[in-house]
């Protein structure tokens, strides 16, 4: 059998996390590896309904989704969790949960100006005009980690490359 661990996408709101984990899950899948996603549809909208985004909620966001994931690796399995996750010390809190040797930290290092000229959902709009308060890179704040495990480059490389590189990162470490 591989290994269980829990893959944690960090980056800004519309930096690529999802997209990249979703293309990751299905290549997992192929190889008859057993995963589950875990992100902010699935998780705000029902286990942390009701936090919003100051920086305690965040905080007790991620280490309920934190505590969930150890649970799913010790069942076996490997999670893709993608949560902006924007403290360093939040991101360490949630390693210490997990366990740093089931913890692979990938960074979508996609820059705040390319999110925000995307804007696919339209929030970077609506948190210039003020109608969003507390947003991640505009008055929230976001920082940079600084020695992840994989760092994904959306604006140099192509999505493939992008999913490779995690990939090639999990081969080794699942031994698959
Ligand atoms: C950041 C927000 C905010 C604020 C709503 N700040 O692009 P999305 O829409 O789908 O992903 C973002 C998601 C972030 O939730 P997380 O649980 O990943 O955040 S954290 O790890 O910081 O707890 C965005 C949406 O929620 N969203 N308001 N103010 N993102």
């Amino acid at each position: 059998g591989h290994k269980a661990l829990v893959v944690w996408f960090t980056g800004l709101s519309g930096s690529g996390k999802s997209t990249i984990a979703n293309r990751v899950e299905q290549a997992l899948f192929k190889e008859g590896i057993h995963t589950f996603s875990l992100d902010g549809d699935n998780i705000r909208s029902g286990l942390n309904k009701g936090l919003t985004f100051s920086q305690e909620d965040r905080r007790e966001n991620l280490r309920r989704i934190a505590e969930v994931a150890k649970l799913f690796v010790d069942s076996g399995m490997v999670v893709i969790a993608s949560f902006i996750s924007p403290l360093k010390s939040d991101r360490d809190f949630l390693k210490k949960i997990i366990g740093k040797d089931h913890f692979v930290e990938v960074f979508v290092n996609t820059s705040l100006e390319e999110c925000e000229k995307r804007d696919v959902k339209g929030l970077y709009a609506k948190a210039r005009a003020g109608e969003i308060t507390n947003f991640t890179g505009i008055d929230a704040p976001y920082e940079v980690p600084a020695k992840p495990d994989i760092k994904i480059e959306t604006e140099k490389e192509e999505l493939q490359a992008s999913v490779a590189k995690v990939l090639n990162y999990l081969q080794a470490k699942l031994k698959i």
